[in-house]
């Protein structure tokens, strides 16, 4: 099997980056270890930078983005009881964000892939990366019990953080970064209509919680919890009181409880693996990166990559200038590490930690800071909204 672009992963990243370089004529093949119901079953991101709905309308996939999808103009932040609203809108000169599930993202691009016949082949096993280096680099894996080569110009690594591809990096060629945080969040979905129409970002002595949502029927809600804590622990009731006692009485009244669909507890982690090309092996979103989601940066990150690799790749294939190709790290890592930072500020900046005097002190100071002037919302917004793309000239 040939084809310019092997493609290992379709969630997010692997199914727009394939989306959008099939729509400029370069061939690629998708492969994915787990099948298209269980990549659809996992819970994640709901916030869209207006980068990644530009990214969607160019792969030609908005039309469900564009008729569920609402528009958010401002968040709210409530530390210690004191609420403020960033006016995301007003503080950034008219940028927004989108609600739109990440599920309903990854259904609507495997629907897109499939109606244009570009192959994918789901439930692949013992995948494996060769000749990363050469000019000639393959993919090899078994798909019902038969061993496959998968030849290409390039590999992208789209496979998560858990993936083969950046464990296919020989390791004196890769430096990685990484913090873990000492909690997790535990997050509960149901058919619930949401607290408030904007999200809430609560700091409370309790520990942090999130208001979100997935639709005006569907919302979604995190807590902090102990990294010690088991999901099973936490029935409905426990998970809804928790969250209310976290929440200022006027907003706990509204709060509608119900049923949880999904339920589960996330780590947080901070991870950036330098540089994010090796060869004809090119690192793409959750392969080479992660965040905690207190910023709501992960799945936007992911698409920034593809962004920049697909427009090197249209000037690799198209203008005949591979060498493009050599500028993907340092254009990525350079975006990378200002939603790392964001990340890593409302993490913690919102959370509770076991501080020592001086440093809880800091933390004080920087929450009553981080709300009190225009200017200081204004940074928040900013990141919020996402950074802008570079463009590849
Ligand atoms: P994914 O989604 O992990 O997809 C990788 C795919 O690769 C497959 N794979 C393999 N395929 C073939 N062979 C193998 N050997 C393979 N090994 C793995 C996997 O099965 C999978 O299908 O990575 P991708 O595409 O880079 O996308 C990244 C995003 O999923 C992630 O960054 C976001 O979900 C993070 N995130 C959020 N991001 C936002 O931008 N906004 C948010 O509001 C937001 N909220 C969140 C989040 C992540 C969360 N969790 C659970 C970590 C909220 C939570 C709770
Ligand atoms: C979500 O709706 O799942 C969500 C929203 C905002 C975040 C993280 C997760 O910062």
């Amino acid at each position: 099997m040939k084809t310019q672009v092997a493609i290992i992963g379709a969630g997010p990243s692997g199914l727009l980056l394939g989306q959008l370089l099939h729509k400029q004529g370069i061939d690629n093949v998708i492969i994915e270890a787990r099948t298209p119901e269980y990549v659809l079953g996992r819970i994640r991101a709901g916030v869209l930078e207006h980068g990644f709905v530009d990214l969607m309308r160019e792969a030609g996939v908005t039309e469900n983005m564009d008729r569920e999808g609402h528009i958010h103009e401002g968040i709210s932040l409530i530390i210690n009881g004191r609420r403020e609203r960033i006016d995301l809108k007003k503080l950034t000169g008219g940028d927004t964000v989108m609600i739109y599930g990440q599920t309903e993202v990854t259904r609507d691009l495997m629907a897109a892939r499939k109606a244009c016949g570009a192959p994918s082949i789901y439930g692949v096993a013992n995948v494996a990366l060769q000749d990363i280096y050469s000019d000639h680099p393959s993919v090899t894996f078994e798909k019902d019990g038969e061993q496959i080569v998968l030849e290409c110009d390039y590999i992208a690594g789209c496979d998560g953080f858990h993936g083969p591809s950046r464990q296919a990096v020989p390791k004196d060629a890769i430096r990685e970064f990484e913090r873990i945080y000492p909690f997790g969040w535990l997050g509960l979905l149901s058919d619930t209509h949401p607290i408030e129409d904007e999200l809430i970002y609560v700091s409370h002595e309790r520990g942090f919680a999130l208001c979100s949502m997935r639709s005006p029927t569907r919302s979604r809600y995190y807590v902090q919890v102990d990294q010690t804590e088991h999901v099973q622990d936490w029935s409905d009731d426990r998970f809804w009181s928790e969250l209310s006692a976290r929440l200022p009485e006027d907003v706990a009244a509204k709060l509608e409880t119900g049923p949880s669909i999904e339920k589960s507890i996330a780590p947080l982690r901070s991870f950036v693996a330098e540089p994010m090309k090796f060869g004809h092996l090119f690192l793409v979103g959750d392969a080479a990166h992660i965040v905690p989601p207190t910023g709501a940066k992960g799945l936007n990150l992911a698409a920034s990559d593809v962004y920049t690799l697909y427009n090197l790749m249209r000037k690799a294939y198209q203008e005949q200038r591979p060498e493009m190709l050599d500028l993907y790290s340092e254009i990525s890592l350079r975006r990378v590490w200002k939603a790392e930072r964001f990340s890593w500020w409302m993490t913690s900046t919102l959370h509770n930690f076991n501080h020592d005097p001086f440093s809880q002190r800091i933390q004080d100071a920087e929450r009553s800071y981080c709300i009190s002037t225009p200017a200081a919302r204004a940074g928040i917004a900013e990141n919020y909204v996402g950074l802008p793309y570079e463009k590849i000239e």
